[in-house]
């Protein structure tokens, strides 16, 4: 912290979500301290975060902690945290694979990992999850770089190329990949998926909920009678996937799967958790993708499965996100091998943030849920 009370952060996109990175060490050691701090750096609370540097947006009002990690299997440690935007809340109980792409270059950046003359390939441990990511990106001479050709939907121009592979996400928030124990449930009269590889979500037919899925987020979030029903379909479904009250969290996710129409496998609308995502997330994908290939999935009869493989092109509202999923079938349950995908992400604004007023320590942080209290790892290992 400076002298004036300045805390050192970096803005970055990852993907195609926006947030502060972190080092842990510059952040206070308890987690309802840094919790404090980082709503009031935000500016969570209020609509468009006007006191604060989040973006009016769940997307844009995201923090990696990024650390060196202490573990055998793992090079650096990131804490992914949610916040709200009109609610001063905040919850590690999900992770965020968009965010996570900016993590191997901000941790090359502020010297925790030696980077590589050409390019750079680290493991990352999601704290939130214990999930060890692998990422590799450019680094000509020993510096991250930004520009270059590849193109993700969602954001304008191109930029360098990150990949991201997953192994092990089956799980990450409720211990399975099937947590209800079952392929398909009955929810409110609507046949869903509730699946869990790297993010719990709900996948259901778009029909089923009364929209075609070719909808505008905008549209989407006009729509009171849909909200209504995600929200009573992701109540319900939270408690049968053993996430107890998920009235208060921002997991599990809904997506509405619809028949691909711009040459995809699939077409989905996602719900975070009950505000229309502009695109979809990483891990939120993944989840989908494998929902697909299950036998029995909800929506599989939907998807147009291109030649044999494990490439599942996702269309969503902002273009596609293609996710390579390999999945062993054979086994009972099923078992996820793997997954990637790749990313770009851009390094927007280094300095300090300034904190204004903060919730006073001893009490309750404003609307913020007794169950969204970190219940992972509560803080990253300082570096
Ligand atoms: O699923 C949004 C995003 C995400 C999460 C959300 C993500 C993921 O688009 O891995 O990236 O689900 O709240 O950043």
């Amino acid at each position: 912290m400076t002298a004036d009370g300045g805390i050192r952060c970096m803005l970055m996109r990852g993907g195609t979500s926006k947030g502060l990175f972190f080092l842990a060490c510059d952040l206070p050691g308890s987690a309802a301290e840094r919790d404090a701090l980082l709503l009031a750096i935000m500016g969570s609370g209020n609509p468009i975060q006007v006191d604060g540097v989040g973006g009016a947006h769940p997307l844009a009002a995201k923090v990696a902690v990024v650390s060196r990690s202490a573990s055998d299997d793992a090079d650096i440690d990131y804490l992914f945290l949610q916040l709200g935007v009109e609610e001063a809340t905040i919850t590690d109980r999900q992770n965020c694979g968009n965010i996570l792409a900016g993590v191997g270059p901000f941790a090359a950046e502020r010297g925790l990992i030696a980077a590589g003359d050409e390019s750079t390939t680290t493991r990352i441990r999601m704290v939130n999850s214990g999930t060890v990511v692998t990422a590799t990106f450019a680094t000509p001479h020993g510096v991250p770089v930004y520009e270059g050709e590849t193109a993700i939907a969602g954001v304008p121009g191109t930029g360098a190329p990150i990949l991201l592979r997953f192994a092990d996400t089956a799980g990450s928030a409720t211990g399975s990949l099937l947590p209800t124990g079952r392929v398909r449930d009955l929810i409110d009269g609507v046949e869903v998926t509730c699946i869990d590889n790297g993010m719990p979500v709900v996948v259901a037919r778009s029909a089923d909920l009364g929209i075609s899925g070719s909808e505008s987020p905008d549209v989407l979030a006009g729509d009171d009678e849909l909200a209504a029903r995600v929200r009573s379909l992701r109540i319900a479904a939270g408690k049968l996937m053993g996430l107890g009250d998920v009235s208060g969290l921002s997991v599990p996710k809904t997506t509405l799967v619809s028949a691909p129409r711009d040459g995809g496998t699939v077409g989905t609308r996602t719900f975070i958790p009950v505000r229309p995502h502009t695109a979809i997330g990483v891990l939120g994908a993944v989840s989908v993708a494998t929902a697909l290939l299950l036998p029995g999935g909800v929506g599989a009869e939907l998807a147009s499965f291109g030649s044999p493989g494990h490439r599942i092109d996702i269309e969503h509202p902002t273009g596609h996100l293609i996710v390579d999923v390999e999945l062993d079938t054979s086994a009972e349950p099923p078992v996820v091998r793997s997954a990637g995908v790749v990313r770009t992400a851009r390094r927007l604004f280094d300095g300090f943030a300034y904190p204004g007023p903060r919730p006073a320590l001893d009490l309750p942080l404003a609307g913020r849920a007794a169950d969204q209290r970190p219940i992972g790892p509560a803080d990253a290992a300082p570096s």
